[in-house]
């Protein structure tokens, strides 16, 4: 009988000096055991066969002990010897097909796969799983043909989704992933509309192989994995708009930014810094605008938040924002995307797909064109479906809902669609923003068309964002101030764009150069009026 296999935890061996060091291989899979790896494979490219035969041995010994199954890689004769549970194959060893006539139909073969294509033929041949790689880059494995990032295995597990014997298959992905990454490769990865696969595990080398303590490496491993469905800053279900209770959490998020003061750590253009620093400052945060990458992991641990704005797409840019994206990732803190013009050139396009596959965004704001390359870069299914002219009824409300192409149904449909795809939130900015989070979505018809006609309205939006977000789930904010994220995301909005109202009215206004400094007067004005419960009782109810 073929066993059957927990994959959540896929240790794969190393005997390299690099990652085992000096140490003794069955010492440490043996610690890695204890801490909870589910599946262990013999991975020694140099050994001689006596010695693998017998490394191997010692291994099998180990798994038995603690009822694993020990995988061989490669070495079909090898697991043949010690009669183990099962082989690994990469695409240049024997196939699985012939391997499965050596073995029988009571071993475990797996194969590594990074395309669909291969995938298909492992799965035709008979593979009991796939190892789907290379996520990341990594310095384990040089010679690795594809880094497909986190959207490849997506695109992998989409397909395999489409027919019952490859809807059965377990998977595994491998390829860099460590304590810092590998909630966001489970949450980016798991089933949403369109496919229902999910990867049964991950698969490791380094990250417990070079480990220090390998047993508490693994533990940590599979904790996260195990708490990695939803992160901790997935947005919840609002009923805002079903309740008359609306106004009042929007104030709520209101008066926390101001009571908690959060971080705003903003990585973003030269243009817009000066401005979004003041735009914070106003609200009632604390702005830091620090490009460097390298101070992330120390500022992500102040409970704010993270906006990456992509207006300097450089490669050196691309890293920092990498970078910080998973200092903030690895503790649970809030990362807004603003991807300025994404679609606009190829290394824009480019470095979209890029973030989109460096860490999981809590908000994702753009105006329609950066919304629609980020559906098209996230391989949102039919999206020209969605965004296809089709009604009477779509033609009329065109030109009056949006500065776009996309009816406001379009608009709607489009944002809780990509919303649900990529399980974050959606903001699409316009005359009228459509806000989703999959499961609430709302049209907001606010703000001054004086906003658009200054710089950097669209990135301190997302600073505002960023702010509130932090906020609503900073351990300084009471209790009774706590509000869930789409509803932190909504008041940044209202704020923001009610205050550019109040501005435009301003006598003093004359046009968009006097706005500037009456809009950040008003921003601070709404939040004292807030917090000091000046503001009469109909405010934010219509
Ligand atoms: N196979 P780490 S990547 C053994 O892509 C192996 O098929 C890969 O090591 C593939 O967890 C890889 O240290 C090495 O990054 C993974
Ligand atoms: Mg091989």
């Amino acid at each position: 009988m073929k066993p059957t296999v927990d994959y959540s935890l896929y240790l794969v061996t190393d005997s390299t000096e690099a990652i085992l060091g000096k140490r003794n291989l069955v010492h440490v899979v043996e610690e890695a055991l204890k801490g909870g790896v589910t599946v262990v494979q013999y991975r020694d490219k140099k050994s001689d066969t006596g010695a693998l035969i017998s490394t191997a041995k010692a291994l099998h010994e180990k798994c038995l002990q603690h009822k694993v199954p020990l995988i061989i890689n490669d070495r079909v004769d090898v697991a043949l010897a010690v009669d183990c549970e099962g082989v690994h194959l990469g695409q240049d060893d024997m196939s699985v097909f012939e391997a499965r006539k050596i073995l029988g139909s009571t071993k475990i073969i797996g194969a590594t796969v990074s395309t669909i294509q291969e995938a298909k033929v492992a799965v035709e041949h008979g593979a009991d799983y796939l190892g789907i790689g290379t996520v990341y880059a990594t310095d384990t494995k040089k010679n690795t043909k594809d880094i497909i990032g986190v959207y490849g295995v997506r695109q992998i597990l989409h397909h395999l989704s489409h027919n019952e014997k490859s809807f059965s298959i377990d998977t595994v992905c491998i390829g860099g992933i460590n304590a810092s990454n590998i909630q966001r490769v489970h949450q980016q990865t798991c089933a949403r509309p369109g496919y229902s696969k999910q990867l049964s595990g991950v698969a490791v080398v380094s990250a417990i192989i070079a480990s220090a303590d390998p047993q508490s490496a693994a533990q940590h491993l599979i904790h996260l994995f195990k708490n990695s469905n939803r992160p901790k800053f997935a947005p919840r279900i609002s009923k805002l708009f079903s309740s008359s209770v609306k106004g009042r959490k929007v104030l709520n998020a209101i008066k926390a930014v101001h009571n908690s003061k959060p971080l705003t750590h903003n990585m973003t253009n030269l243009v817009v810094q000066n401005f979004a620093a003041n735009v914070a400052l106003c609200m009632g945060a604390s702005p830091i605008m620090s490009n460097n990458g390298s101070e992330a992991p120390d500022l992500a641990t102040l409970e704010g938040g993270l906006v990456v704005n992509m207006g300097t797409s450089t490669p050196d840019a691309l890293l920092q924002y990498r970078r910080a994206i998973e200092a903030y990732n690895a503790v649970g803190n809030p990362v807004v995307l603003d991807p300025v013009g994404a679609g606009a050139t190829t290394v824009r396009r480019d470095a979209l797909k890029y973030l989109l596959n460096s860490g999981y965004f809590t908000v994702i704001k753009g105006n329609q064109s950066e919304i629609l390359a980020v559906a098209k870069a996230a391989g949102l299914p039919d999206l020209s479906l969605i965004t296809a002219s089709d009604s009477s009824e779509s033609q009329q409300q065109r030109g009056v809902d949006s500065q776009g192409s996309l009816s406001s149904s379009q608009a709607l449909n489009l944002v809780s669609k990509l919303a649900k795809w990529e399980h974050t939130t959606i903001l699409m900015t316009g005359s009228t923003d459509y806000l989703s989070d999959g499961t609430s979505t709302v049209a907001i018809k606010n703000g001054h068309a004086y906003l658009g006609s200054i710089t950097g309205t669209g990135c301190t939006l997302g600073t505002a964002i960023s702010a509130y977000l932090a906020a609503s789930n900073s351990s300084a904010s009471p209790e009774e101030l706590k509000v869930d994220s789409f509803t932190a995301v909504l008041a940044a909005i209202l704020h923001f764009e009610i205050a550019a109202e109040d501005a435009a009215q301003k006598a003093s206004v004359e046009g968009p150069g006097t706005f500037v400094p009456a809009f950040l007067d008003s921003l601070y004005k709404i939040r004292m009026d807030v917090v000091e419960e000046r503001l009469d009782q109909g405010w934010l109810d219509q």
